[in-house]
């Protein structure tokens, strides 16, 4: 190779390599008894990784912007995982549309603007799919964000999970920070919530089919009209996922985290009656909302750089309702 040339590659490497975290390195995982957040630390547990730092929420209330900054310059993590949020479904989202933009506000501007100050090498943060306008084309890309309206029963925590990431844009370009945003889709999994006036669908009609099964009910209520199309994702993958960003990628782009298909709520009605072993029948109630039409996103970024999710639907509702059997969710009322 020409010495010119040589030269140019050893000058570009450092830039186009990511530094992986090493297995000792400081991580903390803000809302880590989260659906996402507890699958992260499931996977650094099981992956080996020794210095992670959590707090819960009555011994830091990420809310509170001198609690969070305090909490910063003492533990000094080097990497952070921002899963913490104000969450629920599509009533939820409707109701308190307050607490979901005045919560997931204040959690990111303490958060982000913290690690900031204390000097974290990298954070990843987590949005959501619902930040895309309501009827964009499908499959989504990210550079859909922003083009159009958003869809109304979701706007507040939308809002709030825009403001996010473009928080982590602004840092980046203001300080050189390395803040990265990935965009998930519908999750499900252990640690879900799982009452059914907040509650996100798949949680929701598990306790419906496993609860009319018992008590021998011949209906179970689905709401809306059936024919909203949702693609879902085991939040195990979701944690895998976001790992390997961190570890892969140091873009400025949103990357959108999710399998690729989806289907419409009367299908995954369906697959839930069965393996639940249902017998009865399913009923719609159309008075309820359907929410966005459909919201598959457009994974060809993540895919490219490498990572494929590893649960089936199947497989993740199986995996599911076994945890919530070893942990009696639906003994509590
Ligand atoms: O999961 P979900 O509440 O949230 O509802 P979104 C998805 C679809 O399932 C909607 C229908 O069309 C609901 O009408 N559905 C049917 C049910 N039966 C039920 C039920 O018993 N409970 C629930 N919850 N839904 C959320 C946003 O929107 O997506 C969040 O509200 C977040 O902000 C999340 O972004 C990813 O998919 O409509």
């Amino acid at each position: 190779m020409e010495l010119k040339k040589k030269i140019w590659v050893v000058l570009m490497i450092p830039t186009m390599m990511v530094a992986a975290m090493n297995k000792e390195a400081k991580i903390y995982v803000a809302g880590h008894n989260g659906l996402v957040g507890s699958a992260l630390v499931r996977h650094f547990e099981r992956e080996g990784y020794t210095n992670i730092v959590t707090r819960s929420f009555t011994d830091l209330d990420l809310r509170n912007q001198s609690d969070v900054h305090q909490f910063f310059q003492q533990e000094r993590p080097e990497y952070v995982f921002l899963a913490a949020a104000k969450v629920g479904g599509i009533l939820a989202n409707a109701t308190y549309p307050a607490s979901f933009l005045y919560d997931n506000l204040a959690i990111e501007l303490n958060v982000i603007h913290a690690a900031y100050r204390s000097g974290v090498k990298k954070l990843l943060f987590l949005g959501s799919s619902c930040i895309y306008p309501r009827n964009c084309p499908q499959p989504i890309k990210e550079d859909y964000l922003l083009t159009s309206e958003l869809e109304k029963t979701n706007e507040a925590y939308a809002i709030a999970k825009i403001a996010g990431l473009k928080l982590c844009e602004a840092y980046n370009r203001q300080y050189g920070t390395r803040f990265i945003s990935v965009m998930p889709t519908n999750l499900y999994g252990p640690h879900d919530n799982f009452d059914l006036q907040v509650s996100h669908v798949i949680p929701a009609l598990l306790r419906k089919f496993v609860e009319a099964k018992r008590a021998g009910n011949p209906e179970v209520t689905v709401w809306g009209t059936g024919a909203p199309y949702r693609e879902f994702l085991y939040v195990d993958d979701l944690a895998d996922a976001c790992v390997f960003l961190m570890n892969n990628y140091d873009g400025d782009e949103i990357v959108n985290i999710g399998t690729g298909t989806d289907c419409t709520i009367a299908e995954l009605a369906s697959v839930i009656k069965k393996e639940v072993g249902y017998k009865g029948t399913i009923v719609f109630d159309a008075s309820k909302p359907d929410g966005t039409p459909r919201k598959l996103l457009n994974v060809e970024k993540l895919f490219s750089l490498g990572w494929q999710p590893a649960v089936s639907l199947e497989s993740g509702l199986q995996k599911t309702m076994a945890w919530c059997t070893t942990n009696a969710v639906f003994e509590q009322e």
